[in-house]
């Protein structure tokens, strides 16, 4: 008798501790869910990481061709080598459903009006080129058109399908 109300009393504590555990591990699943981040978002991230390494490496660039740093050529060199390089990856950061994304500034048109956002793309995929090539030469006379060319490709893109700064 005794120990049968003992084994009993146990029984509804351990029944009332895994009944704590599930709604505490409900509730912190929930909680993780809740705060995890969408595929969209994450796509968003991955899309701005490329962007950020476009810029880090087009902003020395764009003040060499500026006239605001000096002419170093083999530092021009691997930044336009890098800009092209990664100009030809940044398509992927547009897939369908990443219009959505938390904190994204790229318009809706761009998955509206694809065939415009990829003309420009590859735009600057072609400038972006020219300018490695141009580089490569290391002739500063060739360099500053063509850095000021890709510049005016991101521009072009930007003023159509990216939210004001
Ligand atoms: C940059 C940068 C851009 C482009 C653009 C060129 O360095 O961050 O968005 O160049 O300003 O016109």
């Amino acid at each position: 008798m005794f120990n049968g109300m003992k084994t009993t009393a146990m029984c509804q504590r351990t029944a009332a501790m895994a009944a704590g555990l599930l709604v505490g591990l409900g509730g912190a699943a929930y909680s993780v869910a809740a705060d995890a981040p969408s595929i969209g978002d994450l796509q968003v991230k991955y899309r701005q990481a490329m962007y950020t390494v476009m810029a880090g490496n087009f902003a020395p660039l764009g003040a060499m061709a500026a006239g605001k740093a000096p002419f170093d050529a083999k530092e021009a060199q691997k930044r336009a080598d890098r800009v092209a390089f990664v100009s030809n990856m940044l398509n992927e950061g547009f897939p369908p459903g990443s219009d959505k994304g938390k904190g994204t500034r790229a318009k809706p048109e761009i998955w509206t009006n694809r065939a415009e956002f990829d003309r420009l793309m590859q735009d600057l995929q072609k400038q972006t080129a020219a300018l490695a090539a141009a580089a490569k030469t290391g002739d500063e006379a060739k360099f500053k058109p063509a850095a000021a060319a890709a510049g005016k490709a991101c521009k072009t893109c930007h003023d159509k399908f990216k939210t004001e700064d």
